[in-house]
């Protein structure tokens, strides 16, 4: 296995694809996702376009859909639901597909929804995609952060450090045969430094700050927990997981 790290989608390779493609928005849309569907949500489809989320969603029936829509950590108008994880609770989400379309993070999985396996991982759910990764071994993995509109986000890289981290503890690889880029060895490096306050690594993070000027500071705190659902969100078809 081979394991890549993009820090954002546009720093991704033109025209080619991995075996399978980890798309990360710890901040906090992959959070959202995984957090969905461990609470019995039917699925998670994603959009970059909210007209065409309205115009998609609406063939669905009404009781068994949940819009959720964020532009600049707010919630747009209109819609159900915002980007917090911790409003999707089972008695919300059980039996309902989520139409969501947020600022990055839907649209670093749709750069990658042409790979054969398309994930979304997160601190949250990190240990299941890692043992996903150790039974299937693929042989090329991309993780692709979300970045904020097209920059570097320390939350998104260091969550892939953490993947990467617990693929070398768990596999017969080093970090040099796991490496196929230097970001790799980056990001590990960051999340071993980070490992034990996680929250305080998203205090100092630019979009860490933005939401938690926003008043989202219990996103952050949920959002920092590691491993604690056992939940691999995976792609069914291109752009629903
Ligand atoms: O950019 C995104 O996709 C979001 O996760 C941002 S926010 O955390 O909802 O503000």
């Amino acid at each position: 296995m081979k394991l890549f790290v993009y820090h954002t989608p546009e720093l991704t390779p033109n025209g080619q694809v991995p075996d399978c493609a980890i798309a990360v928005d710890v901040l906090r849309a992959t959070s959202t996702m995984a957090t969905v569907l461990a609470a019995g949500g039917e699925a998670v489809q994603v959009f970059s376009d909210l007209d065409q989320l309205m115009e998609v969603s609406e063939q669905w029936p009404a009781q068994k859909r949940l819009r959720a829509g964020e532009r600049g950590g707010a919630k747009v108008a209109g819609f159900e639901l915002g980007n917090s994880p911790l409003d999707c609770t089972p008695e919300l989400v059980e039996g309902r597909r989520l139409f969501i379309s947020t600022t990055n993070g839907t649209r670093a999985l749709q750069r990658v929804q042409d790979s054969p396996a398309v994930l979304a991982a997160a601190f949250i759910n990190r240990a299941a995609v890692v043992q996903y990764l150790l039974e299937k071994q693929p042989e090329t993995v991309w993780i692709v952060g979300s970045g904020w509109e097209g920059s570097f986000s320390l939350e998104d890289t260091a969550c892939a450090g953490a993947i990467a981290h617990s693929l070398v503890e768990k596999s017969q690889l080093s970090q040099d045969d796991l490496a196929g880029n230097d970001e790799v060895i980056s990001a590990i490096a960051l999340y071993s430094q980070w490992q034990d306050n996680l929250l305080g690594l998203f205090h100092q993070a630019s979009h860490g700050k933005r939401l938690l000027r926003l008043e989202c500071h219990e996103d952050l705190k949920y959002c920092a927990s590691t491993d604690i659902l056992d939940i691999l969100p995976i792609q069914r078809e291109p752009g629903v997981l």
